[in-house]
Parts: C-alpha cells; sequence; structure tokens
C-alpha cells in the first residue's frame, strides 16, 4: 500500500426509519455491529463502523432515521444527525423502495433534500435500498426519477440484506474520499467501547420482545462491567445494567408473569452478547422507572442524548 494513494473518509448513512441504515452498515462490515430489527426508530445514537480494503478506509457514519419530533429524545436524536452530518465527507442519501406511483416516498426525500442536505454542501450519493422487493424494470425507472428530480452525484439500487452491489456502492463512495492515509488500524472495526454495544445488544432484544411503546419507553444504561474471564477463566465476566422505563405499568410487561419475560430477555441478550465478546459473561438486569424520562433534559444527558 502505498500511502499517497490511499484514501480515508467519513461517510454518513442518513434516512427515514426503517430505510435499512443499520443492515447496510452491517453487510458492508461483515459484522453485526448495528442493531437491526423491523420496527422504526431502533437506532438512537450514532454508530461508527470502519471498513477496511487495500485501497481506501471508509468511516460509516449510521444514525438514527429522520422522524418529525414528538418527545424531547427525538430532537435530540436529529441533534445528533446534525452534528454526524459536519464530520461527513461523502452523504449517503438512504432511501427505501416504496409502493407508491413514484416508487419512492417523494415526500420525504424531497424535505430530504431541502432541509437537510442541499445546504452542506457535500456531494449525495443516493442509495435506494430494498431492491430485492422490485423488478430491474422499477429500478431504472426510480434511479431516473431520482436524478432528474434530486440531481444527486449519483443513484445506486442495492439491497443490504440480500448483499447485493455492496462492492459497487464502495466503488461509488471511493472518489469522493480524500486522499489520506488510514485512521485507524486494519483490525478496527469500531470506536466505541464494548459496553456500548453491549447496551445496544438489550435494546435490540426488547425491541424484537416487546410490543407497542414500551421498546421506545426504553433506555439500557450499563452500570458496571467487570472483566474477569481474562485473568481467571473460571470467573465470568460480570455485567449489571438497568432497564430504564417510563411507567410501573411498563415494568410489569418488562418483568412478565413470574419474572419469566425478563428471564428470556437476560437469556436472549446474554446469548448474543457472549458472541460479540467472545466470552461467557454474567449479565444481571435491574428495571428502573424514571418517570417520562424522554422529555427531562438532565436524564436524556445522563443517557448520552
Ligand atoms: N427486503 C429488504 N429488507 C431490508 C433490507 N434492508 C433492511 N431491511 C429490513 O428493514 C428493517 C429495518 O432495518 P434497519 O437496518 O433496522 O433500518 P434502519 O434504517 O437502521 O432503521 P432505524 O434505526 O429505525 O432508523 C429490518 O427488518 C431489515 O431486515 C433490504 O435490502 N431488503
Ligand atoms: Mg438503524
Amino acid at each position: 500500500m502505498t500511502a499517497s494513494l490511499f484514501s480515508c473518509g467519513f461517510a454518513i448513512i442518513i434516512g427515514p426509519p426503517n430505510a435499512g441504515k443499520s443492515t447496510l452498515l452491517n453487510e458492508l462490515l461483515d459484522f453485526k455491529l448495528s442493531i437491526v430489527t423491523p420496527k422504526p426508530q431502533t437506532t438512537r445514537k450514532k454508530i461508527t463502523g470502519i471498513y477496511h480494503n487495500d485501497k481506501c478506509q471508509i468511516i460509516f457514519l449510521d444514525t438514527p432515521g429522520i422522524m418529525k419530533p414528538q418527545q424531547k429524545l427525538h430532537e435530540s436524536m436529529l441533534g445528533i444527525i446534525r452534528d454526524t452530518l459536519k464530520d461527513a465527507d461523502v452523504v449517503i442519501a438512504l432511501l427505501p423502495y416504496a409502493a407508491t406511483p413514484d416508487g419512492i416516498d417523494v415526500e420525504f426525500a424531497d424535505e430530504l433534500f431541502a432541509n437537510w442536505l442541499q445546504s452542506t454542501g457535500k456531494p449525495i450519493i443516493v442509495v435506494l435500498n430494498k431492491c430485492d422487493l422490485v423488478s430491474a424494470e422499477r429500478q431504472q425507472h426510480v434511479e431516473a426519477f431520482v436524478q432528474k428530480r434530486w440531481k444527486p452525484a449519483k443513484v445506486l439500487s442495492v439491497s443490504a440484506l440480500k448483499a447485493k452491489n455492496m462492492v459497487q456502492l464502495v466503488d461509488t463512495l471511493h472518489p469522493f474520499l480524500p486522499m489520506h492515509e488510514p485512521l485507524y488500524p486494519e483490525d478496527t472495526l469500531s470506536t466505541a467501547p464494548e459496553r456500548f454495544f453491549v447496551s445496544e445488544i438489550i435494546r435490540e432484544k426488547i425491541f424484537l420482545q416487546y410490543g407497542r411503546e414500551v421498546p421506545y419507553s426504553t433506555e439500557v444504561v450499563i452500570d458496571e462491567f467487570k472483566e474477569q474471564y481474562e485473568d481467571d477463566p473460571t470467573r465470568k465476566d460480570l455485567i449489571r445494567c438497568s432497564v430504564i422505563v417510563e411507567r410501573d405499568t411498563q415494568k410489569q410487561i418488562l418483568i412478565g408473569s413470574k419474572g419469566a419475560a425478563l428471564k428470556k430477555l437476560g437469556q436472549t441478550a446474554r446469548k448474543d452478547i457472549e458472541e460479540m465478546l467472545g466470552r461467557p459473561v454474567f449479565l444481571e438486569l435491574f428495571i428502573k422507572v424514571r418517570p417520562d424520562w424522554r422529555k427531562k433534559n438532565n436524564l436524556l444527558k445522563s443517557f448520552g442524548y
């Protein structure tokens, strides 16, 4: 590798909730870094994932979906997107194919370009995701429509779920990255600490296991992460977490009849945490009620928003 011919830069993934932003990041990295669920508003914070090949290093920034804010929490999430946009060298505007006459949610895309992207001065690649759901003719039609209406630097159809056009996407981003030597060693996958990904895995399992407003009213805080296994393999790592909810009724739902639901949550989360860390853990979950935490600045701040 000649350092002077190497490219390295930041690519932000931005788009509506449920577009497949986190799925795309994971597929590009070939590692499940960012949590994915069928529910919108799964991702709440910026997730940094670092992609490497022999020509470039791309620091991908996965973000929360853009939506109309209904809570202080949402305003913080939108603030995270705005801050992250400033760091980007290139923007991936990820839009999913839609069952509309134009094949895309025009109203959302119009807003995305008008309110978020046009003034940034950054190159914009529109990536149309979930192409596995539509025909090749449909893809051509929508690509032409998008190019004409918003005039992005490039348009590309992909399927993050089916790993379609991932190499093409990296090749498309490459010319927009500055010539720069890698910022991170080749074995670095993310800049966030393990404990952040532990809390995300627990949040993912809550999104998957519980219905209605419970996942949206829940936050996970790691109180203690004691690494003991490396020094003494007879002692598992100890992870103590608070699962924060807004109301006592939500606490009861999380716990379930005779604690069955909480037990199941602990088991499914522990399995994935152990897989990610590559070592056994002892996971303790404590449910705490913090009334209306999503509306309170001091609590949001203490949870990292
Ligand atoms: N059919 C199809 N489904 C996809 C594709 N990419 C993602 N999905 C699904 O879309 C849903 C949402 O995916 P996520 O990756 O969580 O979407 P997101 O944009 O990160 O969502 P938020 O974090 O909530 O903003 C999941 O059920 C994915 O499996 C795709 O290419 N094709
Ligand atoms: Mg996401």
